[in-house]
């Protein structure tokens, strides 16, 4: 079987291990994000890496460079999943890279880099609803208030990073030192119908859309359905109702824009009572920050207005926000002269999903290759990717890590005196 059958074969074992029987479920610091670990850090100790699990659970696969004091290239994706999740969204870049190092294990060589191969523990955010917990430590950027935040059987982040086996004191010292880094390279499906509309196996990605997720909670009063009149109702679900159809038309009309209502929690939640309490989560999305911004503003005027029509409370909090990134114009060229020799045609797109590179992109250049899927489906078991796509994107990879050994010196690694023997053959 050939390195693209494996990664394939690999997905289908890993998606087995689920929080939910019969679906892909893996969310943060839970049962299933331990086994993916284990076995995703089996896989790479047999790829010649020394693996270690940090203090908030990202897997971290290690493959030494050709001398000790070598820069580190960062390869990865995250092994957390959203809900009833497809196989591929995470996984696939985790699974791509490690093949890269076996390949590299397998021929004796050495780069003249270390590469640290990254499984992150939450970039979904599904748990706690902030998104890129894994990524956040590792740049630095993990707010320590969130600590505190309670999931949906109000168990702490902090009792569930422990549970977990991780420990909270130690994140601090978990992140890593942007001087030791080369850059980070992640391979995600697109998850969207660009590249299958132009026929493409691979793309390279320009910039990762800004987000903004809200919770959002509108406080009327419960009632009898059948004795309560229409006229002196406070009904928080038609508030909440008319602010979802107001997010969707809202981003309708605003070019680029996305808004989604994911999650709603309706209380008391009886046929016969008039909703007293409802809570809905929001994400809203833009290529430009300064629009993300405008929408999130405009949507918190609307609730406030139908809540003041309709005399009810209303509570909104933010619970995370990222800017929109920029790749690296450099290595995104090298990625991209990788893709010409493996593919002829290039197309540059923006992500409107967030992948971890936008936060790894804060401490270190960072480029992405989407590789394409069908019908630019997922979040959804029907997402499904061709092994011949992932054989173009092994061979990108490869050949990326190749010609990335050859520019290492002007990228600020450290000169050889004597090249080692084992330093790896540049075969472009
Ligand atoms: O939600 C997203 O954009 C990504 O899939 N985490
Ligand atoms: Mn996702
Ligand atoms: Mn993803």
């Amino acid at each position: 079987m050939n390195d693209a059958g494996k990664i394939m074969q690999r997905t289908d074992v890993l998606a087995k291990i689920s929080d939910e029987p019969g679906k892909i479920t893996r969310t943060f610091a839970s049962p299933a994000m331990r086994r993916a670990n284990a076995l995703v850090g089996k896989w790479m100790r047999a790829a010649g890496m020394k693996t270690r699990v940090d203090a908030i659970g990202n897997l971290i696969g290690h493959y030494a460079g050709a001398n000790p004091d070598a820069k580190i290239l960062l390869l990865g994706s995250h092994l957390d999943t959203v809900r009833n999740a497809g196989k591929f969204d995470g996984p696939l870049g985790v699974l791509l890279a490690i093949a890269c190092v076996e390949q590299l294990r397998r021929r004796k060589l050495r780069l003249p880099f270390a590469i640290e191969v990254i499984g992150f523990s939450d970039e979904e955010g599904v748990r706690y609803q902030t998104a890129y917990l894994g990524s956040k430590v590792l740049a630095g950027s993990f707010n320590p208030k969130d600590l505190q935040r309670r999931d949906a059987s109000d168990i702490s982040m902090a009792d569930a990073i422990k549970l977990f086996g991780g420990d909270p004191a130690k994140i601090k010292s978990a992140r890593l030192n942007p001087k030791n880094l080369l850059g980070y390279v992640e391979a995600h499906i697109e998850q969207g119908p660009v590249l299958e509309s132009k026929n493409l196996a691979v793309g390279i990605v320009t910039a990762i859309a800004g987000q903004t997720r809200a919770r959002v909670r509108f406080t009327g009063r419960a009632g009898h359905a059948g004795t309560t009149p229409m006229s002196l109702r406070k009904d928080a679900l038609c508030a909440a109702a008319k602010f979802i159809l107001s997010a969707e038309s809202l981003a309708r009309k605003t070019p680029g824009a996305v808004a989604t209502v994911g999650e709603l929690s309706v209380q008391p939640g009886a046929s016969n009572v008039i909703p007293g309490e409802v809570g809905l989560t929001l994400d809203v999305r833009h290529g430009s920050d300064a629009v993300r911004k405008s929408v999130h503003v405009g949507l918190k005027r609307i609730a406030a207005q139908i809540a003041r029509r309709r005399k009810l409370r209303l509570a909104v909090e933010v619970v995370h926000e990222v800017a929109a990134v920029n790749c690296s114009p450099e290595l995104s060229q090298l990625l991209g002269q990788s893709v010409a020799r493996r593919q002829l045609k290039i197309v540059r797109l923006p992500s409107g999903a967030g992948h971890d590179a936008a936060i790894m992109g804060k401490i270190a250049p960072a480029a992405m290759l989407f590789i394409r899927c069908k019908n630019g489906v997922s979040h959804d078991p029907a997402e499904s990717v061709k092994t011949q796509d992932v054989k173009v994107a092994f061979d990108v990879m490869n050949d990326f890590l190749q010609s990335l050994a050859l520019k290492y010196e002007s990228l600020g690694g450290k000169k050889f005196a004597k090249p080692p023997a084992n330093l790896v053959k540049p075969i472009l």
